[in-house]
């Protein structure tokens, strides 16, 4: 293979060690390596840093005026405008997908999730528990453990796809040699089955998960196996209150994929086209020579706070803030976009926003005895003893629990 290599890239039968009449070194862990008399160490700050590819500049214009529009149809950006409630990379990178596609994200994902089916009314019924909760009602294949908030999964059928979503991770960066795993297991099933048409795994995380080993593991893995998986780390310059700064010195993460001999692109992440004709490119690839990673990296400075909990200004400044605001947002740039071609004016702006901020309607909650299922697969002993004593509390003081709101009442602590 090496050598097949070497005689394909100099034109003539090489000597493994570099011996002979030859120009470059081919050690069995750098196949193509030219000799210097040169003593020279590469500085990273030396070399060009990656650029970042874009479609739209911050007007909603396309920068190239030579190229054509982006292939998409204008109902489908349509739809992705009413889906970004956050950010354009995960719509934008979901859109490049299958529905057969198997997908695992962090937590800042929830565009990932909308764009393949799930609703809001999915979301609020599983940020509630209530009796519409797809994550805890359905067999879920990949995890049947409770969804805590914010850690949406689903295999729902009852929306327009299956979507193929693993639960969210909370450890930072665990999903991500899953994915390669998985996508290894894909791989194989599709070569089994050539009725299934091939699938990749699309993996998202932020630069600050990419600190974890995790990350490298994974990448390492996924390069060497040939998996056909599709990583998107989300550079939002922080994790938290820690800059990208303290997180690396090098190139972003892009840069880490190139050191795995990953074919890499890092896009503009404000920019919905860039990111999705960037993820479209990525799963062709994944997809060809029988599979390989590709590593998407999408700019998007964090404007919000990173959680609910969270007072950014505590540790970055409110005019760096206000100047990213003023600079750049991809909803605004696609409205823009929309609005230059006729497709969006005011008026449906605020229709389409009347309707999204309608609160889903209100579901009963379920049956009480959910409150102990699938824990563990069976209900253990401990857990039964707990549910008939909390049966004859409940029947002892019927004044103080109002059981209205669950199905069934009291019946619901029964097996069904
Ligand atoms: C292993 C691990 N360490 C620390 C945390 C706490 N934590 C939660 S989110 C977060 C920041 C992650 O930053 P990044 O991956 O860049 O994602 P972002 O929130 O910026 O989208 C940290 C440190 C965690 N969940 N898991
Ligand atoms: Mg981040």
């Amino acid at each position: 293979m090496q050598d097949e290599r070497s005689q394909r890239e100099d034109g003539e039968a090489q000597s493994p060690s570099g011996r002979g009449r030859t120009d470059r070194v081919h050690f069995p862990g750098a196949v193509n390596s030219k000799f210097t008399s040169d003593m020279k160490f590469l500085k990273a700050s030396d070399l060009p840093a990656i650029p970042t590819y874009r479609v739209l500049d911050s007007d909603g214009e396309i920068v190239d005026k030579t190229r054509g529009p982006p292939d998409v149809p204008d109902e489908e950006v349509l739809t992705w405008y009413k889906n970004m409630l956050t950010e354009g990379i995960a719509v934008a990178s979901a859109a490049a997908l299958t529905p057969d596609d198997v997908v695992f994200v962090q937590y800042r994902e929830t565009g990932v999730f909308q764009q393949r089916g799930f609703t809001l009314k999915n979301f609020m019924s599983q940020l509630f528990a209530n009796a519409n909760d797809n994550g805890r009602e359905e067999t879920c294949l990949f995890t049947t453990r409770k969804a805590t908030p914010e850690h949406t999964k689903s295999r729902s059928t009852s929306s327009k796809y299956t979507v193929k979503q693993h639960a969210i991770s909370s450890p930072l960066a665990t999903q991500i040699p899953q994915a390669a795993g998985a996508a290894y297991a894909l791989k194989i099933q599709d070569l089994q089955n050539p009725n299934q048409s091939p699938r990749v795994v699309a993996c998202y995380f932020g630069e600050g998960a990419a600190s974890e080993g995790d990350f490298h593991a994974a990448l390492n893995i996924a390069a060497t196996r040939s998996c056909p998986v599709v990583f998107v780390c989300r550079n939002n310059g922080y994790a938290i209150s820690t800059p990208t700064l303290e997180q690396y010195r090098g190139d972003g993460i892009a840069s880490r994929g190139v050191g795995y001999g990953i074919d890499t692109i890092r896009v503009d992440g404000n920019d919905v086209f860039a990111v999705y004709e960037g993820m479209k490119e990525a799963r062709r690839r994944a997809l060809s020579d029988g599979g390989r990673p590709v590593l998407v990296e999408a700019m998007s400075y964090r404007v919000s706070h990173h959680s609910t909990s969270d007072d950014s200004f505590a540790y970055r400044a409110r005019v760096e803030v206000e100047d990213w605001k003023r600079r750049d947002n991809p909803i605004i740039r696609l409205r823009k976009w929309l609005e230059n071609k006729g497709l969006w004016n005011e008026d449906m702006e605020k229709e389409t926003r009347d309707q999204l901020r309608q609160a889903p309607s209100g579901r009963r909650n379920p049956p009480i005895r959910e409150a102990f299922t699938d824990v563990y697969e069976d209900i253990t002993e401990e857990a039964q003893e707990q549910m008939q004593e909390l049966k004859r509390i409940l029947q002892t003081y019927p004044d103080e629990y109002d059981l209205r709101p669950y199905k069934d009442g009291i019946n619901g602590l029964d097996k069904q």
